[in-house]
């Protein structure tokens, strides 16, 4: 296994949309394998291959306490999501230190394929239902901070863009 690296919000490969994995193989769970490792590396409850610069549609989630219970979707599609929202205060790999309100549906149904390419369907709510938003949010190339105001996003754009400088300016 090996530790992947987090692309940084305003990096323009966030904004790539997801293609559908074709077939669930030994490649694409070697990707599933480096994704989880380094989302427990970090450490995050969810990762969506996207932010590590794969662009495919593959996500991986663990919200339990212990940090012992993979959840693995490939392809995952929204399958029904309720008219009752709910906000959460999110934060994001790729927006380091950032924590902001969004409102979401509250309860969802998707479904995906597992790691043998099995499809199976799950109803999700709370933690579970937010981060798979998120996640799946980030295969179409989008990230938690454009749900926030204009005035907050460049905020944080030119906050990142000062850090990566900062950054660069150690080595
Ligand atoms: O680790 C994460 N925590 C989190 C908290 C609230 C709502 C969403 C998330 S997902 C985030 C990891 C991440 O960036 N996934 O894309
Ligand atoms: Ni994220």
């Amino acid at each position: 296994m090996s530790l992947l690296t987090v692309l940084h919000y305003p990096d323009p490969r966030l904004h790539k949309v997801a293609k559908p994995v074709a077939v669930v193989d030994d490649r694409v769970r070697k990707i599933v394998a480096d994704m989880a490792e380094t989302m427990y590396d970090a450490p995050g409850v969810g990762l969506a291959a996207t932010q590590v610069d794969i662009h495919e549609r593959i996500i991986v989630i663990d919200v339990s306490e212990e940090q012992n219970q993979l959840m693995v979707f490939i392809n995952p599609e929204l399958v029904w999501a309720s008219a009752e929202k709910k906000a959460w205060r999110e934060g994001c790999l790729s927006v380091p230190e950032f924590y902001d309100e969004v409102e979401r549906p509250d309860q969802i149904q998707v479904k995906a394929l597992d790691v043998n390419g099995k499809p199976f369907e799950i109803k999700a709510d709370g933690l579970l239902s937010v981060c798979l938003q998120h996640e799946m949010d980030h295969l179409l190339g989008k990230v938690f901070v454009e749900y926030l105001s204009f005035l907050k996003r460049n905020r944080i754009s030119l906050k990142m863009k000062k850090r990566a400088k900062e950054l660069v300016g150690q080595r």
